[in-house]
């Protein structure tokens, strides 16, 4: 059965448009104009390019303060962090970083397939395609996948969305989803195969626990490569925005997700008090940088997301913010990779970006054998955000925050800001699940 919905964007809850406007009053002076040959994720300056102004980004090995505001004000009520702070951040952090998050496009949802009895009746599959009515016609849709459980508690069900990086098909050995060929991933053997990551996203367990798992593959928004043809990057990009700070992939894959919380949230079945984001590593980055950008997300697991996600830049003794641009020039705008070995200068860190999560949940998974996403800089971060939830009247840290088992996940026990380290490297499990859904279970709203 095909049916068309129509989607009205609520635009409330959204601080985009306002941020285009600071943008347009704060460009830094060292962003070249975009020309036709600016590489987003590149460092490289036209011969034209102005110096950077190092005056503008004074040295601090401390962390800089959270609770002060760029005048020098303190930050003393939840008002002044919402209305004040949290848009400096949000600012900072797009110009300096990630890119700006582009606009928000209306689409159009059309349901491309429904299957009652997936995951052997389990669950009810919905494929979802995505259209942008504003862009042209050759610009590429998401393709969400959605699975419902069929059998859950009385009420709305929650969901869990993630970001996907082979194809759909990918994520669950089920024979319903449908598999695509046509957009880039980079594991070769897994493209057109079922299920290469089933184990991974163990999604009939989360099914099982009553929740709803949707997802859509990375390659819709951006491949993950440095080149600029492909995607929805040609068509989201803005003259308007200088080169420097252009949307990198990580912005740009957030911004699908994004979109796909947009529909999410006209689901007649799904709760949208409780729209959860996991991501993983690379995709851990982008889900903090979603959620930190859209009070919509309930709760965001940025699962092992390392530099660029919850360990802190600043002394990182595993990847630098160097080596990370340098192998990855496409995940961040220009502007961020002046900091490579200049971390001192970068006006916020990780901490900024985790802080603008608040009051709401971040869950930060962890694996103990992981000695590349430096989960003790991730724990430091979630103690020095803990001012701000508490600032918003939460919880925020039970204790230091850390704990080393699923089964320490009780009332009382944990607050709005978690660390979960389980013996484990560098990949998601089912134990992982277990401990997320636990945390889940407990913490979302009613
Ligand atoms: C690594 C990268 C990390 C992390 C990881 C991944 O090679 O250095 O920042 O993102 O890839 O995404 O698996």
């Amino acid at each position: 059965m095909k049916d068309l919905v129509s989607i009205k964007l609520d635009l409330k809850n959204t601080i985009v448009p306002m941020l285009w406007l600071c943008l347009l009053a704060t460009a830094v002076e060292s962003a070249e104009p975009l020309s036709k040959n600016s590489q987003v994720g590149t460092s490289e300056a036209s011969p034209k390019a102005p110096a950077i102004n190092w005056d503008a980004y004074p040295e601090s090995t401390a962390l800089p303060e959270l609770l002060k505001l760029q005048n020098g004000s303190p930050v003393k009520s939840p008002e002044d962090w919402m209305k004040r702070r949290r848009p400096e951040l949000q600012e900072l952090i797009q110009r300096e970083m990630f890119g700006y998050l582009p606009a928000p496009q209306p689409f159009t949802a059309t349901v491309t397939k429904t299957v009652p009895d997936a995951l052997a009746g389990k669950a009810t599959l919905k494929e979802i395609s995505l259209k942008f009515t504003q862009l042209p016609p050759e610009a590429p849709e998401i393709r969400l996948a959605l699975w419902i459980p069929n059998r859950h508690p009385a009420g709305k069900i929650p969901v869990f969305l993630t970001l996907n990086y082979c194809g759909n098909a990918n994520v669950t050995t089920d024979p319903h989803t449908t598999i695509h060929t046509d957009r880039f991933c980079s594991k070769k053997e897994w493209i057109g195969q079922r299920g290469g990551q089933a184990d991974f996203w163990c999604v009939e367990q989360v099914i099982d626990r009553g929740y709803a798992l949707a997802t859509y593959h990375e390659s819709d928004t951006k491949a993950d490569k440095n080149e600029w043809n492909d995607g929805l990057f040609p068509y989201l990009k803005s003259d308007q925005v200088p080169a420097g700070s252009q949307p990198a992939t990580i912005a740009l894959w957030a911004w699908g997700l994004l979109r796909c919380v947009d529909q999410l949230a006209q689901e007649p079945q799904l709760d949208p008090r409780r729209i959860c984001l996991l991501g993983h590593s690379r995709r851990g980055k982008t889900v903090l940088f979603a959620a930190a950008m859209d009070e919509r997300i309930a709760l965001v697991v940025p699962h092992q997301s390392g530099t660029g996600g919850m360990a802190l830049s600043r002394e990182n003794n595993q990847e630098t913010v160097e080596r990370i641009n340098r192998v990855f020039p496409h995940w961040f705008c220009g502007e961020f990779k002046k900091f490579g070995g200049n971390e001192p200068r970068i006006p916020f860190d990780q901490h900024a970006v985790a802080s603008l999560v608040a009051p709401r949940l971040l869950l930060d998974t962890e694996g103990d054998q992981d000695a590349w996403a430096n989960f003790p800089r991730s724990l430091e971060t979630l103690q020095a955000v803990n001012p701000v939830w508490k600032l918003l009247g939460k919880t925020g840290l039970v204790g230091s925050g850390l704990i080393t088992s699923v089964t320490e996940i009780q009332p009382g026990k944990v607050g709005e800001l978690l660390q979960l380290r389980l013996p484990e490297k560098h990949t998601l499990t089912k134990e992982f699940w277990t401990g997320i859904l636990n945390y889940a279970d407990l913490m979302l709203p009613e």
